[in-house]
């Protein structure tokens, strides 16, 4: 079963415009025919829920071991389809990054049934856990106080670098992270050094990194890492593609990541050849699942590469399927980014919690979370209410400013 469901999300702002009040997902639930019921998560998008809905009845049989059945009964019903999304913050689309993504969730949905099935964790059935907690970093974003027309939100605005250092603060004193992350590509670069060495000030034994999402030019890229040499543990995406990536990773003096250029395996040879970048943020929901995350982690150990997990607006099944990835990867090198901070709802009845920058290791069969049912109830009510059926922060940052348009190598 495929349920969309909406959660209130604040203004975050990007570099491809502002989040909507309301992030949307998509909750799976695949039953077996003794009852057991596998979860999974994914986005929540119209033309991916359309994928997704096609999918499912091709999976009526399926051996809840056979992950490879999956992907080609999957393969077999989508023959080629493609399901853009319009907010690009995380990579060009393609048929085969469509493929996974709608693989993903229904694989983590059979681990989460093979867990039940035979009274082990997700984790050990990916190799076995090799840390009892997954480390996460806090995640900043530049914000309004409120969305247009709405009421102040708990977190306040943040809109320069006092901001930024304030709700670093809070998230640290609430959370316990031991990182941060800052979301850039929102102001002038100098604006974003600026709100970076404020942080390093305040923050100084918490390693940093800074994600414009490609708002920059190589030129500027380059220049960025100059003026933050030493204070950045890795620079994420500064510019779009892998050939500008590269010509900034042979000047900088950290690291580049990415979750935009290396985003399916056929863009690796390319980017390994190029030396574009020197982290690959993997993330299950659009690299095909557990598994083909685990191979992803081989490759990139292969090549030297770095390994972190990226994240967008999610729940708490994703963040059990997260978690299980990360604590059975060996080569995990940075701690993961999640949005859950932001998230005041949930869709499980016992969220895993972050405690002292981390992520306890659930040991209970399967994923170890249940769906709550309630909530899957109410926030699939806000879903049919809430009139958005598709990410778009463009258009959305277009409501409040006419002229925008969303930044790709703009400064
Ligand atoms: O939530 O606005 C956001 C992020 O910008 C997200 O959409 C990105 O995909 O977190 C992501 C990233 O690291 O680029
Ligand atoms: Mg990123």
């Amino acid at each position: 079963m495929v349920t969309p469901v909406a959660f209130a999300d604040p203004p975050l702002l990007n570099a491809a415009g502002v989040h909507q009040p309301w992030a949307l997902r998509a909750i799976i639930q695949v039953r077996t025919g003794s009852g057991l019921v596998g979860l999974g998560e994914t986005y929540g998008d119209a033309d991916h829920l359309a994928l997704l809905r096609r999918a499912a009845p091709a999976l009526r049989g399926l051996d809840v071991f056979d992950t490879n059945g999956l992907t080609a009964r999957v393969a077999a019903v989508l023959r080629g389809a493609d399901a853009p999304d319009a907010h690009g913050l995380t990579g060009p689309t393609s048929p085969q990054k469509s493929l996974a993504r709608v693989v993903a969730p229904y694989e983590v949905a059979l681990l989460d049934l093979a867990g039940q099935l035979t009274d082990r964790p997700v984790h050990a059935l990916l190799g076995g856990k090799v840390r009892d907690a997954v480390p996460f970093a806090a995640y900043l974003f530049y914000k309004w106080d409120r969305h247009p027309g709405g009421e102040p939100d708990a977190w306040g605005a943040a809109l320069d670098p006092d901001g930024i250092v304030a709700q670093a603060r809070a998230m640290v004193d609430r959370y316990g992270f031991r990182s941060l992350k800052l979301k850039g590509g929102v102001f002038e670069p100098d604006a974003e050094i600026a709100a970076v060495r404020a942080l390093r000030r305040a923050f100084p034994d918490l390693p940093t990194r800074l994600d414009p999402n490609a708002a920059w030019t190589p030129q500027t890229s380059t220049r960025v890492a100059a003026e933050l040499a030493g204070e950045l543990e890795y620079l994420e995406d500064p510019t779009p593609g892998r050939v500008g990536m590269a010509e900034v990773a042979a000047a900088a003096s950290m690291p580049l990541a990415t979750n935009m250029c290396v985003v399916a395996f056929d863009h690796l040879p390319e980017a390994v050849r190029l030396g574009s970048v020197g982290v690959v943020l993997g993330d299950h929901h659009y690299w095909g699942g557990l598994r083909a995350s685990a191979q992803l982690a081989a490759i990139c150990a292969t090549f030297g590469l770095g390994l972190s997990m990226h994240s967008n607006s999610h729940l708490g099944i994703s963040l059990a399927a997260m978690v299980h990835l990360a604590a059975a990867t060996p080569t995990l090198s940075y701690a993961c980014d999640t949005h859950i901070p932001w998230a005041e709802d949930d869709i499980v009845t016992a969220p895993l919690s972050i405690v002292d920058g981390a992520v306890p290791v659930p040991d209970a069969p399967g994923l170890g979370v249940r769906l709550d049912e309630a909530a899957l109830d109410r926030l699939h009510r806000q879903y049919l209410a809430c009139g958005i059926d598709r990410r778009d922060d463009e258009a959305y940052l277009r409501t409040v400013d006419p002229g925008f348009t969303r930044r790709v190598a703009a400064w």
